[in-house]
């Protein structure tokens, strides 16, 4: 009998530490069942601390690498994470095959808020990437460059936010990544939106005694490609990723790996049977 896994490419960067980027991406895909493949943009020399360094790779070298896997094995979505400069996403254009689910994770700004990618960056996720998008995942950062609001402090300015980007440059969806809010406005919890223009969805969880985690933003968009490629909705793909982050989140809490912040527990499935515990 003949078996045709569900197939999801993320077009991302290489973290060397094996927490975020491709690495978060692949361990995702393959923990929830879905055959992963994978066109790098970048490669960071990266630890749990931080990066020390970045190559780029070429546009036409990002293109080639997702032709390859689109034109041999295909994918049920397309999953896209760090890409590193306005070059690789205007070249990107032509290669992604019209009618693919689109689960762009914006990535501009690093863990400590700070922005990594120019302006004409942005511009270039506003004018080519967000209008083919069937669910974006920016976090709070990311929502405000996107929207170009001043601030967002509160779930009403995460609602503005939503529906300004939705309405200005047309994804489908929304998913804003509320942990970062200010801890003062939910001391206990974390409150993801989601928007799919016409109602929103609060998605909330435990705060979890784990200071800002590394990978979680890159594991919950993987998560939703593959919800979306194994025929979920939208709405449905983000609320079942809500509850794996959740879960993966949450087996990594008694993790020591490193010396810097705390990576995403992939297989926590596998824990009992691995550690017999
Ligand atoms: O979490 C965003 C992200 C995405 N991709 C790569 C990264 C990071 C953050 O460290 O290193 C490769």
């Amino acid at each position: 009998m003949v078996h045709h896994p569900p197939r999801v490419l993320t077009i991302a960067g290489s973290d060397s530490g094996g927490s975020a980027g491709v690495q978060a991406d692949l361990k995702t895909l393959t923990a929830l069942g879905v055959f992963g493949t994978s066109a790098l943009t970048l490669v960071t020399a990266q630890d749990t601390e931080g990066v020390q360094s970045i190559q780029h790779l070429s546009p036409e070298f990002v293109a080639a690498q997702v032709e390859a896997v689109i034109h041999d094995i295909g994918a049920d979505a397309i999953k896209m994470g760090f890409l590193g400069d306005a070059q690789v996403i205007a070249h990107l254009k032509a290669y992604l095959p019209s009618g693919m689910p689109l689960v762009v994770d914006p990535v501009l700004v690093n863990g400590a808020s700070e922005l990594i990618v120019s302006r004409e960056t942005i511009r270039a996720y506003q004018k080519i990437l967000l209008p083919r998008a069937k669910i974006i995942t920016p976090n709070l950062d990311e929502s405000r460059l996107l929207a170009g609001l001043d601030a967002i402090q509160n779930q009403d300015d995460m609602e503005t936010a939503a529906r300004r980007i939705y309405e200005e440059f047309g994804p489908r969806a929304i998913v804003i990544k509320g942990g970062h809010l200010a801890e003062t406005q939910r001391a206990d919890m974390v409150l993801d939106l989601l928007f799919d223009g016409q109602e929103f969805y609060e998605l909330s969880a435990p705060r979890l005694p784990i200071s800002n985690p590394h990978g979680v933003g890159c594991t919950f968009a993987s998560a939703i490609a593959a919800y979306i490629a194994k025929g979920q909705s939208t709405n449905r793909a983000v609320h079942l990723a809500h509850r794996y982050l959740q879960n993966a989140l949450s087996a990594a809490q008694d993790w020591k790996v490193g010396n810097g912040r705390t990576p995403v527990n992939h297989f926590f499935q596998q824990d009992e049977r691995l550690y017999g515990n």
